[in-house]
């Protein structure tokens, strides 16, 4: 047998395990602390308004949402309550500074829950302006088939799994991929209660001020 290599676009590294035991619970219950301030909403598609099938929340200085009427964007303050995003917790700016090789701090943290069938179609990320910045995931529950192909739609595409744990980080072409989650392979980890998956992202949104 022939070993199958990873072919994956330039600029993809997958950390398999980067997160032990200990550090993916206590990562769980800063996210848990997160949505206690700043519930989960449904994001819906711009102009026709169909629900996303995963869950989100943010934290830290800026927030992904979208739904129909204002469509993709970035903003300070909870779509619901209009507060502001809660602080991005120090355990997951230590991945970050670990993997990202940027040299200024993400400013948003996408929380996306898979619960039962919850998937998400393939896209690409571009409404960040610092379009230098790589983007960080962290895995936490269930193993999720992860699909990523290149920078056109129709570009070839390869699944890899991610399973609790694993950071993988997205920078180059990588970045510009298109990618999505096909299915979560329900009842493959016990980490979170109920079953699931949780993905964080983080992202550098603005460009950062030149340094001098
Ligand atoms: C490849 N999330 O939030 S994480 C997203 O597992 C998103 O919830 C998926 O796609 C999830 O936008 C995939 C891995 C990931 C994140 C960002 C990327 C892969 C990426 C950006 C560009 C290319
Ligand atoms: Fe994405």
């Amino acid at each position: 047998m022939i070993p199958q290599p990873l072919c994956a676009p330039d600029g993809f590294r997958l950390y398999p395990g980067f997160l032990d035991r200990q550090s993916q619970l206590s990562l769980v219950a800063a996210v848990r602390a997160v949505i206690a301030e700043a519930p989960l909403f449904q994001p819906t598609m711009p102009r026709t308004g169909k629900p996303f099938s995963v869950r989100m929340g943010n934290c830290g200085p800026l927030g992904w949402v979208s739904d129909k009427d204002g469509g993709y964007r970035y903003q300070p303050t909870h779509p619901a309550t209009g507060r502001a995003w809660p602080a991005m917790p120090a355990d997951v700016l230590a991945v970050w500074q670990a993997v990202a090789d940027y040299p200024a701090p993400p400013e948003a943290c996408l929380i996306n829950l898979y619960r039962d069938t919850a998937r998400m179609g393939m896209h690409r990320d571009a409404d960040e302006a610092a379009t230098d910045a790589p983007v960080v995931s962290i895995s936490l529950g269930d193993t999720a088939v992860f699909r990523i192909g290149g920078p056109e739609r129709r570009s070839k595409t390869r699944t890899v799994r991610l399973a609790s744990g694993d950071v993988c980080v997205l920078a180059g072409m990588a970045r510009h991929a298109h990618h999505g989650i096909d299915r979560v392979l329900a009842g493959s980890c016990d980490l979170l209660e109920g079953g699931g998956r949780l993905n964080l992202t983080l992202r550098r949104v603005t460009k950062p001020a030149v340094e001098r």
